[in-house]
């Protein structure tokens, strides 16, 4: 074991999180920093990086779904629970690369990631120095019941996995940047978002002010942060955020100094 960290990519199905996996290896990159990218979904077709270490090697979707006789769905449900299976597989492949990073693209199939027993031994099994990247889906996040929606699937994850999580919200080239700036108020104070709340919804009173603190220490510990793949943008905020909490304290400009 000898990355800083190894960050986990989890969040709703076409949320982004293959797309900012490429990103992120890239700017490390250019930061001169190794990541390294690990592919966790046996059913993807086309990858935007090229995977250093591939779980489709072991098993693909299609695989399962002839072997097993399988539908798509059904035979997603196998994928997820082979996970574990290949632990040790994954974890002999990791400790073969001397890296600072390792950025492990989770399946598409989140609640299958999150709420099946394989996946969760695989992340608590593979490293002890695990972080969680919740992605946040822009056209979800732009109504305060979308929102909520999205800090719910994120405390399961927390509940699922108890390891620093880094809320990001994704794809931003898509929203106006009043949009953004409204997110990341409702991020940084969930009152905002209750008060936002439509009345006709009713949720501004489900949503008492207890939940609403579970759901920010569950969930948005960390900032919130803006991101666009596609752009590059803000792929700083994240490794600040990350390197803060694995490595105490954001050394970027030492380390681009030292090169
Ligand atoms: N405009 C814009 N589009 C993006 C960005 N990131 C990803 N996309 C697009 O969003 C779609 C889904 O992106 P993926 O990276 O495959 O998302 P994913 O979460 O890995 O998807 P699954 O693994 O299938 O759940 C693709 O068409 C991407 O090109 C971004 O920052 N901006
Ligand atoms: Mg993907």
């Amino acid at each position: 074991m000898r990355h800083t960290a190894l960050l986990y990519f989890v969040g709703p199905a076409g949320a982004g999180k293959s797309t900012l996996v490429a990103s992120l290896q890239e700017w490390l990159a250019l930061q001169r920093f190794d990541g390294i990218t690990l592919n966790l979904d046996p059913g993807a077709e086309t990858i935007p990086y090229a995977p250093d270490i591939d779980v489709r090697e072991r098993f693909t979707l299609r695989d399962v779904m002839a072997e097993y006789g399988l539908g798509p769905n059904g035979a997603q449900v196998v994928c997820a629970d082979l996970l574990a299976v290949e632990l040790e597989w994954l974890r002999e492949e990791v400790d073969a690369f001397h890296c600072d990073y390792v950025l492990a693209d989770a399946p598409g199939q989140t609640e299958l990631f999150l709420y099946r027993e394989a996946p969760r031994v695989l992340v608590e099994g593979l490293s002890p120095r695990t972080g969680l990247v919740m992605l946040f889906d822009p056209l979800l996040s732009r109504t305060p019941a979308g929102f909520v929606t999205q800090l719910l699937l994120a405390a399961a994850a927390h509940l699922r996995f108890p390891v620093p999580m880094f809320p990001v919200l994704t794809k931003s080239d898509l929203l106006e940047p009043q949009e953004v700036d409204r997110i990341l108020g409702w991020a940084a104070n969930l009152e905002l978002l209750r008060g936002d709340m439509p009345p006709a919804e009713g949720m501004g009173e489900v949503l008492s002010g207890e939940l609403l603190r579970v759901l920010q220490t569950l969930t948005l510990e960390s900032q919130l942060v803006a991101v666009s793949a596609k752009d590059g943008e803000g792929m700083e905020g994240i490794y600040a955020l990350v390197q803060s909490a694995f490595a105490g304290g954001d050394d970027l400009e030492a380390h681009v100094d030292a090169h």
